[in-house]
């Protein structure tokens, strides 16, 4: 059996980011949680305090056989704004943060790569401020917060939000997704 790789991302809501993940083809598993604070085994009521210096993240586990992690990054910078710094839309918060928290030496150089591609495309006016750290510890999310969007797909922050970036990932590449929309 080939290899999984993680990556870990964070893109604003976790709700949203990992409803985003699931629709690729590749991805094997999404959890919703929490990286790149201070405390261990933070709550959601904790990270949302924004004392905890955790930005919510999905932990994408993915065959790069069929998903490269440059295409997975390619797919984070196109469906969060990675030139809001801490903050997505209303989002305000270092929860919220762009952030990749890498597990390799390799993730961190393709990271800085498609930060520069994505520069250059000019595909968001504006400054490209998303982090990039070396994982130290990926904390998962309380069960009501994993598949949330699936789950509650009347809710009305993620019709508002989760919605319209599952519209755009489908439009633009819609040659991976896991089923044709
Ligand atoms: N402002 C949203 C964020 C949800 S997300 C999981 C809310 O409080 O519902 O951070």
């Amino acid at each position: 059996m080939a290899e999984t790789e993680i990556a870990v991302l964070g893109g604003g809501c976790f709700w949203c980011t990992e409803a985003a993940f699931l629709e690729l083809r590749g991805v094997t598993r999404v959890v919703s949680g929490y990286a790149g604070g201070t405390v261990a085994n933070p709550s959601y009521k904790q990270v949302c305090g924004g004392a905890t210096g955790h930005a919510e993240v999905v932990q994408v586990s993915f065959d790069p056989a069929e998903l490269s992690y440059a295409d997975l990054l390619r797919v984070f910078f196109t469906i969060h704004d990675p030139t809001t710094k801490n903050r997505q839309g209303n989002d305000i918060g270092t929860q919220y943060r762009s952030i990749i928290l890498t597990t390799s030496d390799a993730q961190a150089q393709t990271a800085r790569q498609i930060i520069a591609e994505f520069a250059q495309s000019g595909a968001w006016p504006g400054q490209i401020v998303t982090e990039i750290e070396p994982l130290r510890e990926f904390w998962p999310a309380e069960d009501e917060h994993q598949n949330f969007f699936a789950r509650n797909p009347y809710h009305g922050y993620c019709n508002a939000v989760a919605a319209p970036k599952i519209v755009k990932l489908r439009k633009l590449f819609a040659d991976k997704l896991r089923k044709a929309a």
